[in-house]
């Protein structure tokens, strides 16, 4: 069985990083952790690969002492120093670091003076005024703070992003479904909608006996804690937290199931609604005709759905937006999907702060089936990521149109940028600079906090400007915590609608921004979307299935989005 992914060792590096911090330990000793957390997270190739290669210590960041702990970690799913570390500093401490203006000297005060281990117990002890009478603190500062955990409350939930889910939840199920009895398997839940965010995965197994399948479930590598353990239903909580539910039922009743324990729960409601006015109660087992008939058995969803006359929904769909309605009708859309993408407008090299080089990336999308490609490093006004200015910007143009010759006539490559639209809403190049590239990408990505006018108008300036042929990840939101720009979204898809400019749905799934109800009301505005990864690496091309996903759950067509023209229709229609 597996053993932890690199990214629950990073998180767990994480932890220990900051807990190091609350104890009070040197700041180098902190750093150690954080900076090989970093480096672990991006790496592409597994810890268990490396380890077997004998490479641990090539990874920046990792020396012997830290190659050695996650060897352990490796072999045993556990680190000695975190259990004991945990003894000292309660884990569920490293949750107040995320209050905002709560350092860790103030959290390690909390808890020596007041026994708060808990985001919970802090509110309710700045809620009773507790925390004024500390040294350093004041009424003042307690005020801030309970605004602080408000605004945490309202935007920083637990839930997991999309993009974490996804591959555990695969990864689990693949082992469920090698098991002797298992006919299908399925994700159910938020997770098959493709939510941006999920609460918890949902899995669905059919087989005639359930027993020795939940009990395989519940034993698997990477479990914590088993939260629930029935005949049909189990739960467990992986390391990372993340709880996964399962439920078994004979085949015959799989479309019940996995009907039911798709959701949304909205869905639900309608479908039962429908259900009753046809004579019939609708549960995860069976159609009960109301007047005693025996029940009717749905071994598929659209089984199901032709029961209640609809036609089959997608799941992306089910959130009691309309699509019960419109599949009445006969009106559901004809949903874009993944294939359907020809051109990515949106991607960074070895120029800015991308890992690979032009020739690189070309040949990345070129065996992804792509057809063009614009690269869009990011201007100078983004100095971490090492953008252009203009001489180097025309030194890339060269090398674009020599990979550009050099991959054949079948695959395009383009030359763009991501421009930085500047704190004071002024755009990092001049028009004439605009006028000469195939494609201009405006982005805000620094001083997110401004109030609503002011970062509204910075994001309308750029869509005004008839240079710009597209807004990056809009909001720049990061999942799940991060909220992003304030923007006035309505003013945004107005301008956008007005100047013919993009909206981009950008696929990674830290971002997926626009989000699925923005991206469905800039549609309904007659704003033409564009689906893009942002890929700063060939791997980041695979992400692009999220960014469709987001799209189909803003009800998007292949007409709405831009990426299924070819790049000539795409010129035309930027007038370029
Ligand atoms: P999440 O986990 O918060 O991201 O959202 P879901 O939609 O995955 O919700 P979850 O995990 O609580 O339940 C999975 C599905 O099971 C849900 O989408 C619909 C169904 N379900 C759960 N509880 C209820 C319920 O009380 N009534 C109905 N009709 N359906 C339910
Ligand atoms: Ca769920
Ligand atoms: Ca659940
Ligand atoms: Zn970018």
């Amino acid at each position: 069985m597996s053993s932890l992914s690199n990214q629950e060792i990073a998180t767990l590096f994480n932890k220990v990083a900051q807990m190091l911090s609350i104890r009070g330990d040197n700041i180098h000793r902190v750093l150690a952790y954080q900076r090989a957390a970093e480096s672990i997270g991006e790496l592409s190739q597994s810890l268990s690969q490396l380890q077997q290669e004998g490479a641990l210590t090539t990874i920046p960041h990792v020396g012997a002492t830290l190659a050695e702990k996650i060897e352990e970690i490796l072999a045993t799913s556990k680190l000695q120093f975190y259990e004991k570390l945990a003894q000292e500093i309660p884990p569920t401490l490293v949750e107040l670091l995320r209050v905002e203006g709560l350092g860790p000297k103030r959290v390690k005060q909390v808890y020596e003076t007041l026994g708060i281990t808990t985001l919970e117990q802090l509110a309710a002890a700045a809620a009773e005024g507790k925390l004024r009478d500390l040294p350093g603190m004041g009424a003042k500062s307690e005020a801030k703070l309970v605004a602080a955990l408000e605004n945490l409350k309202k935007h920083g939930d637990s839930r997991t992003p999309l993009g974490t889910a996804w591959p555990l939840a695969q990864q689990i199920l693949a082992q469920l479904a090698q098991l002797p009895g298992v006919t299908q398997t399925a994700i159910g839940g938020s997770l098959r909608r493709m939510k941006e965010t999920i609460g918890d995965i949902d899995l669905l197994v059919a087989a005639a006996d359930p027993l020795p399948i939940m009990a395989h479930f519940r034993s698997l590598e990477n479990v914590a804690s088993v939260a629930a353990a029935g005949p049909t239903k189990s739960r467990i909580v992986l390391h990372n937290g993340l709880g996964v539910d399962l439920r078994v039922l004979p085949a015959e009743r799989w479309g019940t199931l996995l009907s039911y324990f798709t959701g949304s729960k909205e869905h639900n409601v309608r479908l039962r609604e429908l259900a009753l006015k046809k004579g019939y109660s609708l549960n995860e087992h069976a159609f009960t005709p109301l007047d005693g008939s025996p029940e009717i058995l749905c071994a598929t969803e659209e089984a199901l759905y032709a029961q209640l006359g609809l036609p089959y929904i997608s799941p992306v769909l089910r959130e009691d937006r309309g699509e019960i309605e419109a599949g009445l009708r006969g009106e559901l859309p004809p949903l874009i999907q993944t294939g359907d993408i020809q051109i990515d407008l949106h991607l960074h090299t070895t120029w800015s702060d991308g890992a690979k080089s032009v020739r690189q990336m070309a040949e990345a999308a070129k065996a992804r089936g792509l057809k063009a490609i614009v690269v869009t490093d990011h201007s100078y006004g983004l100095g971490i990521a090492n953008g252009l200015d203009e001489t180097r910007l025309w030194q890339q143009a060269a090398e674009v149109r020599q990979v550009d010759e050099a991959m054949g006539p079948d695959f395009r490559v383009l030359h763009g940028t991501e421009m930085e639209i500047k704190a004071d809403g002024s755009l990092d190049f001049p028009d004439e600079v605009l006028a000469r590239l195939d494609f201009v990408i405006a982005s805000l990505h620094v001083s997110l906090s401004q109030p609503r006018e002011q970062v509204t108008q910075r994001a309308l300036n750029a869509i005004n400007n008839p240079h710009v042929d597209m807004l990056a990840h809009p909001t720049g939101r990061l999942l799940p915590n991060r909220p992003g720009a304030d923007l006035d979204m309505e003013a945004v898809i107005s301008a956008a609608a007005a100047n013919q400019t993009l909206l981009e749905i950008n696929a990674n799934p830290n971002r997926l921004d626009l989000r699925d109800s923005q991206a469905r009301r800039a549609i309904e505005s007659g704003v033409h979307l564009a689906i893009n990864c942002d890929a700063h690496h060939p791997d980041h091309f695979d992400l692009l299935h999220y960014g469709v996903a987001t799209a189909q759950r803003a009800w998007a067509t292949p007409a709405h989005i831009v990426n299924t023209w070819t790049i000539d229709k795409l010129l035309a229609y930027i007038n370029r």
